[in-house]
C-alpha cells in the first residue's frame, strides 16, 4: 500500500523491510511514529523569551494573535525564518571559513599534507579579488586570496568580495532594498540580533534581513567555499562513477566518508591508495581497502576522484544495515546521532572528526590539517582492524547505478565551444530556440517524511521530459545518481526530444551533477555568465530558469532558498510551509519578493502542482524574454552542431575512470 512506502528507492525500501524484519529502527520508523509538532503548519510558537513559549495554535492562530510581549503572528513567523536562515548561513560558512585557513596554512606552509591542485583556477579568483598575480610566488598570490576571503567573515562595512560577482541589475536590486551583504559574521550576528526580545518587529524589515544573510551565504560562504576547494583539490571535470548500496565490497574494507567539508577525505582518497596500507589490508585478510562516501563529502569526492557514492541523507542508517561498512568516518553537518545506535547492531564504528561534531557513542579521532596525513592513516588503519570483525550479519543486498559528475561552471563553459570559445552562447540559444524550456535546479535534502528521494525521481523524469536542463547538487544528485538518471544514455530515454538533441550533439546527461550544497554557488555563477552572454535576461531575475528543493529538511536548505529568491530566482520548496500560517508572510515571501527581485519562495507539498508551478514559471518568463514560444516536439529532427573538443574530452574523462 503507498502508505507504507518509505522511500521512493527500491532498494532503499528492501533494506528498510529487512531491518524491520530484524528489529532494527530508523528515521523512516521514527518519521512514522513521531507526528510533526504542528505548530507551523497551522500555527506559530515563538520561544525566543522566557515569558513563553507563546504558542499561537487553534483560536490563537489569527493575524491578530499576539504573544505575551504583544508580538503578531506575522513577527513571530517572519523572526522565526529568520532564525533559520542565519542557521543555515552559519554552517555553510563555517566550512568556508575552515576551507580559507587550509589555504592560508598551505601558501604559510604549516602543512605539507596539502596543495594547491588548479593554479588557473587560483589566478582567475585572484583577478575577481583585483589581486596581482602575474610573475608572483603561488604561494604568497595564495595567502593574498586566503586573507582577503577571510575579511570576507570579519568585515563591518562595505560588501563582501564577490558581490561584484552578480550582474549589475541584480547588485542594483540588492542596493535599493538595502541586503547587499557586508560581512557574513555581521550578517549573522545582526540576524541574531534583530530576532531577540524586543527588537525587529517588522514582518517585512525581518524578511529583508534573512535576504541579507542568506546572500551572505550564496555569495559568501557557499561561494568561497567552492572556489577554495577547487583550489585546493582541482575544479571538477566529468568523471564516471557509481551510486547506491552495491558500491560496498563483500571482501574489501569499506570505508565510507560523510558529512561536508572534504578536506580530511581528500587525504583518506590518497591513504587508501598507498601500497602500505594496501598490505596492511590484505594481512587482515581482506583483498583490498574501498572507499566510499554519504551526503556532500561524498559528493566532493566524487566529483574530483570517481570515488563512488552510497546517496544522500536517508540512506546512511541504511548503509549501516548493509552490515558491509567497516568505518563511517563523519565530520559535519546531516551526520545522524542515530547512526551510533545502529552502528551497534553491526560490527561497523563510527569515527567522528571534527571538535565542532562529537556523538556520544562514536570513537573520537581528531582531524587536524597540520598532522592530516598522520589522522587518515590512523582512521584506515582503524577500519582494517575492524575488518575481521565482520561477523554480523547485515541486508547485504547490493545494487548500484553508473553515474557522470563533475559539471563545474568552468567544463560547462569550456564544453560549449573549447578551450578557445568557451562560453554560455549554446546554451542561451538553445533556450531561446526552445530546444531548451528553461533550466531548473533541483537541490536540497532527501526526507524520510515523504517516500524518500522520490519527488527528485518524479521531478526530475517529468522536467527532462518537458525539455528542461536540470543541473543538480546535493542530495538531489544523490537522488538522481542512485536511481540511475545521471547518465546520457539512461537518462535520455525520457528528455523531451529539444533537450536529447542538445544533450546529444555535446554529449552530455540531461541532468548535470554539480556538486555539493555549497555547490549551489555554481548555478549563481552560472546564470550571471548566462546574463552576461546577453539573449535572455540582462539579471538573474526574468531567467526562465527555477529552483527547487523538493525534500528539503535542513536550516540550510532555507537560506539557499532565500538567497536564489533574492538572487531573482523562483524557488519551490516542497512539504509544509514554515510560514504558513502568515497570510501577510506568505504574500510577502511570493508577490513581494518576485515584484522586489523576481525571486520567490514558495512552498507547495504536492509534487503534480511543483511541477505545474515550475514549468508556468519558466514560460511566463520565455514570455516576459520575448523568446520563441516553447513548443513541445518541434525539436528532434533538427540536429544542432556537435562541439567534438567537448565531446573528445567527455570521453577521455570517462576512459580514465573506467572500471571504478
Ligand atoms: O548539504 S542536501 S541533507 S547532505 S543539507 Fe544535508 Fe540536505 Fe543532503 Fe549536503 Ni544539503
Amino acid at each position: 500500500m503507498a502508505e507504507n512506502i518509505k522511500s521512493g528507492n527500491k532498494i532503499a525500501e528492501d533494506i528498510i523491510k529487512w531491518g524491520e524484519e530484524h528489529g532494527m529502527e530508523t528515521c523512516f520508523d521514527r518519521a512514522q511514529r513521531l507526528k510533526p509538532c504542528p505548530i507551523g503548519a497551522t500555527g506559530a510558537c515563538c520561544k525566543i523569551c522566557h515569558m513563553g513559549p507563546c504558542r499561537l495554535v487553534g483560536k490563537d492562530a489569527e493575524e491578530e494573535a499576539r504573544g505575551v510581549c504583544g508580538a503578531p503572528l506575522a513577527t513571530v513567523v517572519s523572526r522565526n525564518l529568520l532564525r533559520i536562515a542565519a542557521a543555515g548561513t552559519a554552517a555553510h560558512s563555517d566550512h568556508a571559513r575552515d576551507m580559507a585557513f587550509l589555504l592560508l596554512a598551505v601558501a604559510n606552509g604549516e602543512t605539507k599534507d596539502f596543495k594547491i591542485t588548479d593554479v588557473k583556477k587560483l589566478y582567475r579568483v585572484a583577478g575577481i579579488l583585483e589581486i596581482e598575480f602575474e610573475g608572483r610566488d603561488i604561494n604568497d598570490v595564495a595567502r593574498d586570496v586566503a586573507t582577503k576571503f577571510i575579511e570576507d567573515f570579519g568585515r563591518q562595512k562595505g560588501e563582501i568580495n564577490y558581490v561584484k560577482r552578480a550582474p549589475a541589475k541584480t547588485q542594483e536590486r540588492w542596493k535599493k532594498w538595502g541586503i547587499t551583504p557586508r560581512g557574513i559574521d555581521r550578517e549573522v550576528t545582526e540576524a541574531m540580533h534583530r530576532t531577540n526580545i524586543g527588537v525587529d518587529h517588522d514582518p517585512d524589515n525581518l524578511l529583508l534581513c534573512a535576504l541579507k544573510v542568506s546572500l551572505a551565504d550564496g555569495w559568501g560562504g557557499c561561494m568561497i567555499s567552492t572556489d577554495l576547494t577547487d583550489i585546493l583539490f582541482g575544479t571538477p571535470s566529468p568523471v564516471k562513477a557509481e551510486a547506491s548500496f552495491g558500491i560496498f565490497k563483500e571482501d574489501e574494507v569499506n570505508i565510507i566518508v560523510h558529512g561536508h567539508e572534504p578536506t580530511l577525505a581528500e587525504i583518506i582518497v590518497d591513504v587508501v591508495s598507498d601500497p602500505e596500507i594496501i598490505e596492511y589490508a590484505k594481512s587482515k585478510g581482506a583483498k583490498g581497502i574501498n572507499l566510499g562516501g554519504m551526503c556532500c563529502t561524498a559528493n566532493e569526492v566524487l566529483m574530483r576522484h570517481g570515488i563512488p557514492t552510497a546517496g544522500g541523507f536517508t540512506n546512511q542508517e541504511l548503509g549501516v544495515m548493509t552490515g558491509l561498512i567497516d568505518a563511517l568516518t563523519v565530520d559535519v553537518q546531516c551526520i545522524m546521532p542515530a547512526l551510533t545506535e545502529i552502528s551497534k547492531k553491526f560490527h561497523t564504528k563510527v569515527i567522528t572528526t571534527s571538535y565542532k561534531a562529537k556523538i556520544p557513542g562514536a570513537i573520537h579521532i581528531e582531524y587536524d590539517e597540520h598532522r592530516a596525513r598522520e589522522v587518515a592513516k590512523e582512521i584506515v588503519k582503524f577500519a582494517i582492524d575492524n575488518f575481521p570483525n565482520r561477523k554480523v550479519e547485515g541486508s547485504h543486498i547490493t545494487d548500484k547505478s553508473p553515474l557522470i559528475a563533475g559539471f563545474s561552471h568552468e567544463y560547462i563553459e569550456y564544453m560549449q565551444g573549447g578551450s578557445w570559445r568557451a562560453s554560455f552562447r549554446p546554451l542561451n540559444d538553445a533556450i531561446m530556440a526552445g530546444r531548451i524550456r528553461g533550466v531548473v535546479g533541483l537541490a536540497g535534502c532527501d526526507n524520510p517524511r515523504v517516500p524518500a528521494t522520490g519527488l527528485h525521481r518524479f521531478l526530475a523524469t517529468e522536467l527532462i521530459k518537458n525539455d528542461v536542463l536540470i543541473v543538480s547538487t546535493g542530495c538531489g544528485s544523490a537522488a538522481c545518481g542512485v536511481a540511475g538518471y545521471l547518465t546520457p544514455e539512461m537518462a535520455l530515454e525520457n528528455a523531451g526530444p529539444g533537450l536529447r538533441e542538445v544533450c546529444e550533439a555535446i554529449g552530455i546527461p540531461p541532468i548535470l551533477h554539480l556538486g555539493a550544497c555549497v555547490d549551489n554557488s555554481r548555478i549563481l555563477t552560472i546564470a550571471s555568465a548566462m546574463a552576461e552572454e546577453g539573449g535572455l535576461s540582462d539579471e538573474i531575475g526574468g531567467m526562465p530558469a527555477v529552483g527547487i528543493a523538493p525534500e528539503w529538511m535542513s536550516e540550510k536548505a532555507i537560506a539557499i532558498g532565500c538567497y536564489f529568491a533574492a538572487s531573482g530566482v523562483p524557488v519551490i520548496f516542497g512539504g509544509e510551509s514554515p510560514v504558513e500560517a502568515s497570510e501577510e508572510v506568505t504574500k510577502l515571501m511570493t508577490e513581494v519578493w518576485f515584484e522586489r527581485f523576481m525571486g520567490t519562495l514558495i512552498f507547495e507539498p504536492n509534487p503534480e502542482k511543483i511541477l505545474e508551478l515550475t514549468l508556468d514559471f519558466i514560460d511566463k518568463a520565455r514570455e516576459r524574454l520575448k523568446i520563441r514560444k516553447y513548443e513541445p516536439g518541434k525539436f528532434g529532427a533538427e540536429r544542432v552542431l556537435m562541439d567534438m573538443a567537448a565531446r573528445r574530452e567527455l570521453e577521455r574523462a570517462q576512459k580514465t575512470h573506467k572500471g571504478l
